[in-house]
Order: C-alpha cells, then structure tokens, then sequence
C-alpha cells in the first residue's frame, strides 16, 4: 500500500498586499513543498480581521492572494486552495479551544504582547485569542508539518500543548503538528531598515516590494534601498543593506554569495542594484501577469476556491464533529 502523504497546512493573512518577503520567504517554499505532502493551503481572512480591515480591501487582497498562489506554482488540482471563512469548523473550533485554553499561555505570547503595548484597553479581543483561531486552522486538517517562519514558532507551540491537552483531557484526536523552518527560505529585510523584516503592514512604501509593483517601480526601490559607505558588495553583517540585496539575488537566481561577491569585487553598488532589480522583474513579471488574468476571469478562481473549500469542510467537519461528541455534545 502507498504510504499516506504528510499533511501540511499553511496560510497568510490579508491584512495588506503580499511583498516580496511572503513570496521567496513562504509561497515559493510551498511550491516546492506540494508534491511530497497532501497541502491545505488557506487564505487566513477571519485573522486578517483581528485588525480592522476596510471592507472591499478585504475582499479584493483575499481574491488577489488567492490568485498569486496559483500563479506562483501552487497546483489547485494537486492541493486544497481555500478562504478560511468558507469552512465554518475554523470558528466553531476556535469556540472549543478557546475553552480549553488557559489565559496565562495567551497572554504569554510575544505577538499579542507587542500589539497590546501599542493599543492599551481598547486592544481586539481577537488578537488574544487569534493563536487559538490559528491552532483550530492546523488542528482540523490533523497536520504534520506546519511551514511558517520564526515569528510564528511560538503560536505553533501552543497549538501542540492544546492538542497534547486536548488528547489527555478526551482521548487521542488531534496528530501534534511540528513547525517547519525552511533553511533554504530567505528571511527577506525591510529596504530602508534592513534590521527589521520586510513587512505587508510597514507605512513607507520604500520599505518593501509588492509582489504586484511595476517593473519601474521596483527598479525605483530598489535604486532607493538602504546600503552603507563602505561601497563592496560583500555578505556581512556590517553591511546589512547589502546582505539583504545579495540573498534576494541569490534566492531568485540560485548564485552562491561567493559567486555574488566576485562578479561585483571592486565596482560599488551601482551594477549590482540593477541586476537585483531586474532579476526582481524577471521572477515576478510572469507571476503578475498571471495573477491579472486570473482575476479578469473570476469564474475560474471561484471554481476553485469552491471545490477547496467542499474539501476542507470535509475533513475539518470530520475532527470537529470527534472534538463535540468527546466533550459531551448530543450528535445531531
Ligand atoms: P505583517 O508584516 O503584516 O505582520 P507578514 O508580512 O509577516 O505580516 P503574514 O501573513 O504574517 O505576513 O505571513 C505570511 C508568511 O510570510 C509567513 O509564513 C511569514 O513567515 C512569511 N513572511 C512574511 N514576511 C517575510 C519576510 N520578510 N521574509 C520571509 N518570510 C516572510
Ligand atoms: N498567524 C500566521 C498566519 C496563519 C497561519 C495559520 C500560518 C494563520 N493560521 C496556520 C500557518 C498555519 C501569520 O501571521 N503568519
């Protein structure tokens, strides 16, 4: 008999326009990750709102995310594509959990610590449960593997503990999920303050390419990203501006740093940003014209964010109806 694929599951957020950080950071880890595991691949809108989102934003960056998996590579024939909001099993876990889980571990989490200090008193109550969401997303699917990056290891954590709870409370029902961190997945910096990660929410546009900027625009960005005096385009932490040009470069082109720094010994920055720039446009040219065509014809994008969803529903409904008759639920 084949053995069973792994399950992963992973999902963004559209609380913003996706930069080129989710891209060579997430999706095009993803791509690579669909034919080895059976994938649910989601687009996160009921955490988007923990945030206030403007209405038609919202709808049209859930569409547009959903168009830029597939038009990264993600095959929807190969892997379950869907809007979180579609599957109803995500809130109605949430319920569950949120009564299984304890005030302390949320208010433990770094995330929810950071934005609370912005917010005082009238903080969303949804950014304190929001991990609680995010662990019904992976524990529904009975995930294996969950593929995000560093920010996000402690909320997958606390899913483990509720599922390891949950399991011992009940009986064994969930498959406790563990993180992937892909090394070869690119921790991409913000342009102007390239300590910081490249970020969708950031204020100055300067600070991040989006997935969808014309070419000219890029080229503009990047003219614009944030070096140093030194004027050698080596990969060192001194130089962090160039560190984050050079493993852009080597994300989309596959160069060695080594190879980086002797094509450009000795000749500044100027040659070096125009290659980074247009391998930029090169890799996300296609990607923008696909995603344009996908939303010119939304049919086939309903097509399929349709039959993704009967098929998470399918599966999601199977855990949480095991969850309710374990906690004492009447079947209906
Ligand atoms: P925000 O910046 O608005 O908090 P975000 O850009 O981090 O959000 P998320 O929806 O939280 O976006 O993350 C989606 C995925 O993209 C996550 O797996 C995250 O690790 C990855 N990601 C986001 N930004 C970067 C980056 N700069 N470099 C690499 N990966 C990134
Ligand atoms: N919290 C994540 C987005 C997210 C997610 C998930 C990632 C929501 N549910 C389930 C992986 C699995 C973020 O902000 N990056």
């Amino acid at each position: 008999m084949e053995d069973k694929k792994k399950v992963i599951f992973s999902g963004i957020q559209p609380s913003g326009n996706l930069t080129l950080g989710n891209y060579l950071g997430a999706i095009k880890n993803w791509v690579k990750l669909q034919d080895e595991y059976d994938c649910y691949f989601c687009v996160v809108d009921l955490h988007a709102i923990t945030v206030m989102q403007k209405p038609a934003d919202l709808r049209k960056r859930t569409l547009e995310i959903l168009a830029i998996y597939i038009a990264s590579g993600i095959i929807p024939e190969k892997n379950t594509l869907f809007i979180q909001s579609h599957v109803p099993a995500h809130s109605e876990c949430s319920w569950l959990l949120t009564c299984n889980g304890y005030m302390g571990e949320l208010s433990r989490m770094t995330q929810y610590k950071e934005k609370s200090k912005k917010s005082g008193e009238s903080i969303g109550a949804g950014l304190f449960t929001y991990p609680l969401l995010m662990a019904s997303d992976i524990l529904l699917y009975q995930t294996d593997v969950v593929p995000v990056g560093a920010d996000q290891v402690q909320h997958l954590e606390l899913a483990r503990d509720l599922a390891e709870r949950f399991n011992k409370t009940y009986s064994p029902t969930f498959t406790i999920p563990e993180a992937y961190l892909s090394k070869t997945g690119a921790k991409i910096m913000d342009l102007q303050n390239p300590e910081k990660k490249m970020s969708k929410s950031e204020d100055n546009p300067n600070s991040y390419i989006l997935i969808m900027d014309e070419p000219d625009i890029i080229r503009k960005k990047i003219s614009r990203a944030v070096t140093d005096s030194i004027g050698e385009v080596k990969y060192s932490d001194e130089q962090p501006g160039v560190k984050n040009l050079m493993t852009i470069l080597s994300n989309i082109k596959g160069y060695t740093f080594e190879e980086i720094e002797n094509k450009y010994k000795g000749q500044g920055y100027a040659q070096f940003k125009n290659d980074v720039a247009e391998a930029i446009v090169e890799e996300l040219t296609p990607v923008q014209e696909r995603v344009k065509a996908l939303l010119e014809n939304k049919s086939e994008l309903e097509e399929i964010y349709k039959k993704g969803a009967e098929k998470a529903n399918y599966v999601a409904n199977k855990t949480l109806r095991k969850m309710q008759k374990k906690i004492g639920f009447i079947p209906r």
